[in-house]
């Protein structure tokens, strides 16, 4: 389905002597109230095809109907949260859950929709119908030549399909490790894997930059052959310029200190992009910011620090790839996108907030007690007005969720998909 603005507007003007008065108020708090909202129009955020339908845990999945079953329909719905939020402008493809029949109509068609593509995907932690050899015991790690034959081909046909995308990046996640000692000579392992990523690589387009996801734990739970930053480091290293580690939030043990991790990798120029979720125990997939929004403001602030002049040799704008990557049991996926982004935004919005002169200050001389406050200050301002600001002035909606429940978006898709329409690869 296609939302027009006048929908939009509709609603924007039902709210908008209210939005006004709150943003009145909050310009006399906040001095660089523009400076934010300039940066908040300009900043988007991917979003993943295999998010646009109801996730699943190994016990069940319940699914509510009307989701997208081709990748066209993925490319709409991304389309609907862009039109509502103007901020989802990107989407993230996994292949070969998302091959397109022609990519010259899907490029058309996301290009109606305002998206570009964002990192393209592979996948070797599945078999798939038909697949010659199986990734039981490993893809590009597995102790069999001719399996790792498959999987670099697979990554390299991965290419292929970004390039006719215009996408400009892959992205790497290996479910391969050992479940048990002994299974795995750790070193082997890790030297396969690393002649198979540079064969990728060297395959990869000028333009083109590879991201090597980590993960702590599972598939595989006693050995992960990328299972922390420091082994996506030691990759992308030996790699070369075009490889970064890529940092999900989901993906590490609990407690573990996920701004420190994006501070050294922001310092060694290898930090390539995110995948946005929350956790309490480990890869829940739940919506970033639902249980530590603190966390992510603390990753943000690095983020904005690290990005300021002078903190060589990351480049200002060198684009990282921001995506969400979350895909759980309960919500309505789009309304949980949605929640998402907001999410991001007001947490992006707070970083900017920060006074790094004087946290620096603060730092230099031990005081802890003023650092800390400077951090809270910025985390505890409201600047939810902000964020609807920046939207309204784009034209999209100052509610996005309103928006899709008052004109229940849902229940048009469940009429014009069907309710047992389950989107591809869930
Ligand atoms: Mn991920």
């Amino acid at each position: 389905m296609i939302l027009q603005s006048t929908e939009i507007e509709k609603s924007n003007a039902g709210k908008q002597a209210k939005h006004k008065a709150l943003f009145e108020f909050a310009k006399n708090e906040i001095p660089n109230a523009e400076e934010i909202i300039k940066r908040l129009i300009d900043f988007q955020v991917a979003i993943p095809s295999w998010a646009l339908g109801t996730g699943g845990t190994r016990f069940g999945r319940f699914p509510g109907g009307g989701e997208p079953g081709s990748l066209e329909q993925k490319i709409e719905d991304v389309g609907l949260l862009h039109k509502l939020n103007n901020s989802s402008g990107a989407i993230s493809l996994h292949i070969p859950w998302d091959i397109p029949t022609s990519p010259k109509d899907i490029q058309e068609l996301a290009a109606q929709h305002g998206l570009a593509f964002d990192a393209v995907n592979s996948n070797t932690f599945q078999d798939q119908a038909g697949q010659v050899l199986s990734y039981k015991f490993g893809s590009l790690q597995n102790v069999n030549k001719a399996i790792r034959k498959q999987a670099i081909e697979h990554n390299i046909e991965v290419i292929k399909h970004g390039v006719d995308l215009g996408s400009k990046s892959l992205t790497v996640w290996l479910s391969d490790g050992s479940c048990f000692p002994g299974q795995l000579n750790f070193r082997k392992a890790f030297e396969n894997t690393l002649e198979s990523l540079q064969e990728i690589y060297a395959t990869l387009p000028e333009d083109w930059k590879m991201f090597v996801e980590y993960k702590a734990f599972e598939p595989n739970f006693y050995s992960m052959t990328v299972g922390d930053w420091g082994q996506s480091y030691l990759y992308t290293s030996k790699l070369g310029p075009k490889a970064y580690t890529l940092v999900d939030l989901g993906h590490h043990l609990p407690n573990a200190n996920i701004e420190q991790i994006v501070s050294l990798l922001m310092m060694e120029g290898k930090l390539g992009g995110f995948h946005f979720n929350d956790s309490k125990y480990g890869d829940d997939d739940l919506t970033v910011g639902s249980i530590n929004p603190y966390q992510l403001f603390l990753i943000f602030n690095e983020l904005v620090q690290g990005t300021q002049p002078g903190n060589a040799p990351f480049e200002a704008g060198s684009g990282f790839g921001w995506m969400i990557d979350a895909s759980h049991n309960v919500k309505d996926p789009l309304e949980d996108l949605l929640q998402a982004v907001e999410a991001i935004l007001i947490s992006y919005a707070q970083s900017l907030l920060v006074d790094a002169k004087a946290l620096e200050e603060a730092r230099e001389n031990n005081d802890v007690v003023k650092a800390q406050e400077i951090l809270q200050g910025a985390y505890r301002t409201d600047v939810r007005t902000l964020v609807s600001e920046s939207r309204l002035r784009t034209g999209a909606a100052i509610d996005p969720l309103d928006v899709f429940r008052s004109l229940k978006i849902r229940e048009k898709l469940i009429a014009e998909r069907g309710t047992n329409s389950i989107a591809t690869g869930l």
